[in-house]
């Protein structure tokens, strides 16, 4: 197990030593950005400051250097929101922090998603994702949809705040045989159930797989509430979607 002095950045030893009690937290921290570069530490520690103007300088830098870009966003961006994460959950800081910080992640992703989306490889199906019903966060939700842009699906993103309505035009419009649904508060993972319910009221079931993702979900969600599928990460999100594909629903 790694120490906190493995980790170079000094604000980011700070911010573990400050802000995180749980000892598993403290633990998965210190492991994950000791092993991340110096560079990968100063863009979690500006996206945590919430500084975009740096992050968006940092990321533009580290490319340029030949740094992966995917190493960008695991080590750099996706690890900052993190200890941001923990922070907000802590009562440590508040929405307009933490919105602050999603702009900062947004500046680094600006640079990434193109990078990721550019693989130029022929379209290998079409996905709908979309945000559920009451739920506003969309960060780990267009990660997915840059990965799987990335991996050669053509996504067609229905944003934050989806109705079962919306999801269910956006299949039948696009004749889409895959659909994403995110969720990141409890209180709205049960309208991924109810879309669902949704589908098979109006006969539309067995025509697409769903898959579904947030950090609140889990396995055992949705198995329950009847989804085809449950990705922890974008990574899972891709690896599903695929795996979809070879399961081919009825045609349409
Ligand atoms: C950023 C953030 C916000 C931002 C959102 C900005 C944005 N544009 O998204 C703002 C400030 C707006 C916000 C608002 C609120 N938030 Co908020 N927010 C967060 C925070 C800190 C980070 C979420 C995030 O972006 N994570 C990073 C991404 C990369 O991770 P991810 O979303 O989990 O996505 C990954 C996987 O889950 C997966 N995945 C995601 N979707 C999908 C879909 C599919 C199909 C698949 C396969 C995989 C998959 O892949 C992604 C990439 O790896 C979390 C804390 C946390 N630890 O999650 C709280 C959190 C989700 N928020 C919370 C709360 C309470 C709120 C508010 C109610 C606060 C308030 N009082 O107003 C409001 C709700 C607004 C609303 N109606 O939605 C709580 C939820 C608690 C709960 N049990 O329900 C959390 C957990 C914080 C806490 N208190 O602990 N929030």
């Amino acid at each position: 197990m790694a120490s906190l002095n493995d980790i170079s950045n000094e604000f980011i030893r700070e911010e573990i030593e400050e802000y995180l009690e749980r000892p598993d937290e403290i633990e998965l921290f210190i492991n994950m950005f000791a092993q991340a570069t110096p560079d990968m530490q100063d863009i979690s520690a500006a996206l945590i400051d919430g500084d975009h103007h740096t992050v968006d300088d940092l990321t533009n830098e580290a490319l340029a250097s030949g740094t992966e870009a995917l190493e960008i966003m695991d080590d750099g961006l996706i690890a900052g929101m993190g200890i941001v994460g923990i922070k907000f959950r802590e009562n440590f800081i508040f929405v307009p922090e933490v919105l602050a910080c999603a702009r900062a992640m947004k500046a680094g992703m600006a640079y990434i998603e193109p990078i990721l989306s550019e693989s130029g490889i022929e379209p290998i199906g079409t996905v709908i994702m979309g945000t559920v019903k009451g739920d506003l966060h969309d960060i780990g939700k267009n990660l997915c949809i840059m990965m799987l842009r990335g991996a050669g699906f053509v996504v067609y993103d229905l944003g934050v705040d989806t109705s079962e309505d919306e999801f269910i035009e956006a299949v039948e419009e696009y004749e889409a045989p895959i659909l994403g649904m995110s969720a990141l508060l409890t209180t709205t993972m049960p309208n991924m159930g109810k879309t669902i319910d949704a589908f098979i009221d109006e006969d539309l079931r067995e025509e697409v797989k769903i898959m579904v993702g947030g950090a609140p979900v889990t396995q055992t969600f949705a198995d329950d509430m009847g989804a085809d599928g449950y990705g922890k990460d974008a990574l899972e999100c891709v690896a599903l979607a695929k795996q979809f594909l070879q399961e081919e629903p009825e045609e349409w």
